[in-house]
């Protein structure tokens, strides 16, 4: 198992459709000093150009956290700025191809929405996965949710780390890891707080 991510549990994400390009700095320094273990930037319609300044802005921020840092999407960008990690989709490129661009010391996550899709997707060689979206999500509007059924089944066939996504928020914490789940990511819940480092804080200490 990757280094940087065997111990990780708790998965924030600054993403654009929540934060500001002007405010992510400040989020993503809340979300670090929370607790969150990995920190990605998600831009979705944002130019390679615009993610590139703010990635830049924002590696400084979890480095002197030491939290890693995960681009979404933008292998290219993620090479050249000097990413930790890059998170790929089932319609994005394949693991191996972005592996290539940017290199064996960069790891590759990637989202799956099925058993099937987390088996093949660790026979590609992602580092990690996302599973879900467990419940329906504004976030990702698009997506049918996977439920809580197959959370046991994923794990008892994958041995890279799974993260939970999707509607992870503090009241639905106790039947996420009564499913089984282990690591989990949380986009709104985090990002719509009150109190962001707060809401981080808390749900960090709920995680076994
Ligand atoms: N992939 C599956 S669900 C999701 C992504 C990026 C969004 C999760 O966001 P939220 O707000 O925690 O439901
Ligand atoms: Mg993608």
């Amino acid at each position: 198992m990757h280094p940087l991510l065997s111990a990780a549990r708790l998965y924030g994400i600054v993403d654009l459709g929540y934060v500001t390009p002007a405010d992510a700095p400040a989020m993503a320094r809340a979300l670090c000093e929370g607790g969150v273990d990995l920190l990605q930037l998600r831009a979705k319609g944002h130019t390679p150009t615009a993610v590139e300044t703010l990635a830049r802005e924002l590696l400084p921020i979890t480095r002197n956290c030491g939290v890693p840092f995960i681009l979404n999407d933008h292998i290219d960008v993620a090479a050249s700025v000097g990413s930790d990690g890059v998170h790929v989709g089932q319609d994005d490129a394949a693991v191996a191809a972005a592996r290539a661009l940017v290199g064996p010391a960069v790891f590759v996550g990637k989202s799956t929405h099925s058993l099937a899709q987390a088996v093949a997707a660790q026979a590609e060689g992602a580092d990690y996965l996302g599973f879900g979206p467990l419940y329906a999500t504004g976030t990702k509007p698009d997506y049918v949710p996977v439920g809580l059924a197959d959370i046991a089944a994923v794990h008892a066939n994958v041995t890279a780390p799974v993260f939970c996504i999707g509607g992870v928020n503090a009241p639905r914490l106790e039947d996420i890891l009564a499913a089984g789940a282990r690591r989990v990511v949380v986009v709104s819940a985090f990002l719509q707080a009150a109190d962001p480092r707060a809401a981080v804080r808390e749900l960090k200490t709920r995680l076994p």
